[in-house]
């Protein structure tokens, strides 16, 4: 029998690799409301890195800008997407549970609230999203709240009476907003500089991480570190897409959202640390000092309503988390 010779032995592969189909490459799109230029941009970069790796590319990633968060949802709920990065904002709307995270005052710091959310409560919440058509895969992070206007400063709730406020679309939100006195006006990411320029509300909300990724500083003149409200982040995915991975890609997928959840967190932590002077440095006036104490005084109101209208044993198991718990 004729030994085949070495050129023989190339060709017949070569022709083996042209006839066997390459490793189909699957595209998932991931979106989220702020430039790549800011910690969700960080988070959905290391997703990104962590899929196509962990994937061998047979998945890549595509990252989108879509500021109206409640559009992303919806988006990937029904399909047309298969990922989003969104603030707990709008997501109320869809899973009802979520609304108590954003209860102003709940969470001390940041060492709580992610502990909260890592923790055994923050995945009884993800389990929520599943019968609402959605999945939760991972929490991620928006940061805390401070209000900004460009009308006065603010250090104590009476400064805040009559401000036109914008809200995210978000009733807890809205109520504080109104038990405080100001006038809360919701409206999604997308709408939000218009208005501001347009004067038809005088300030907003927001953590310094997105003050800073989207030059709110150019439309907004004070900014009081009120840290009202910490705004947790979600990685949602579409569970057609999500339920049609296999184990292995399934686990990869997991495993990236570990990725972009550090990630993100890293970045809030760094914006935290420089955005102050970061902010004073693009001329806005910065107050650190307000009077925490009376704001939430003045929430007690709302409090007692939130309590009434949510699993105030949740409420109650969240503000008394410790670490160790
Ligand atoms: O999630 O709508 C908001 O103010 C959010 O903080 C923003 O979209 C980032």
């Amino acid at each position: 029998m004729m030994v085949p010779t070495r050129r023989l032995l190339l060709g017949a592969l070569a022709a083996a690799a042209l006839a066997a189909p390459a490793a189909a490459q699957t595209t998932v799109t991931i979106t989220h409301a702020l430039p790549l230029d800011s910690h969700y941009g960080a988070g959905s970069q290391a997703f990104k890195e962590a899929v196509e790796r962990l994937t061998q590319g047979r998945f890549r990633v595509n990252i989108q800008r879509n500021d109206n968060e409640r559009e992303a949802i919806e988006a990937t709920q029904i399909g047309t997407q298969e990922f989003t990065i969104t603030s707990t904002g709008p997501v109320g709307n869809f899973v009802r549970e979520v609304l108590v995270l954003d209860i102003p005052f709940l969470f001390r710091d940041y060492e709580h609230a992610r502990g909260v959310l890592d923790g055994p409560i923050g995945q009884e919440l993800l389990a929520k999203f599943t019968p609402r058509g959605l999945i939760g895969v991972a929490w991620m992070e928006n940061g805390f709240r401070n209000l900004t206007n460009s009308r006065r400063e603010v250090a104590t709730p009476a400064d805040v009476q009559g401000l036109k406020i914008r809200t995210m679309e978000n009733q807890v939100h809205m109520r504080a907003f109104q038990t405080l006195g100001a006038l809360p006006t919701p409206m999604a990411f997308s709408e939000l500089v218009p208005a501001l320029q347009q004067g038809t509300v005088d300030g907003q909300e927001n953590p310094i991480p997105v003050i800073v990724a989207n030059n709110l500083n150019q439309v907004q003149r004070f900014l009081s570190l009120t840290r009202h409200v910490y705004s947790p982040a979600v990685l949602i995915a579409n569970p057609a897409f999500w339920n049609r991975l296999n184990a292995q890609d399934r686990a990869a997928f997991q495993e990236a959202a570990k990725a972009a959840v550090k990630a993100n967190r890293d970045r809030v932590t760094a914006d935290e640390q420089r955005g102050v002077a970061l902010l004073r440095e693009r001329g806005m006036t910065v107050r650190t000092e307000v009077d925490t104490a009376a704001f939430q005084a003045a929430l007690a109101p709302a409090f007692e309503q939130y309590n009434r209208q949510f699993d105030a044993a949740l409420i109650a198991r969240i503000r008394d988390w410790k670490p160790g718990s």
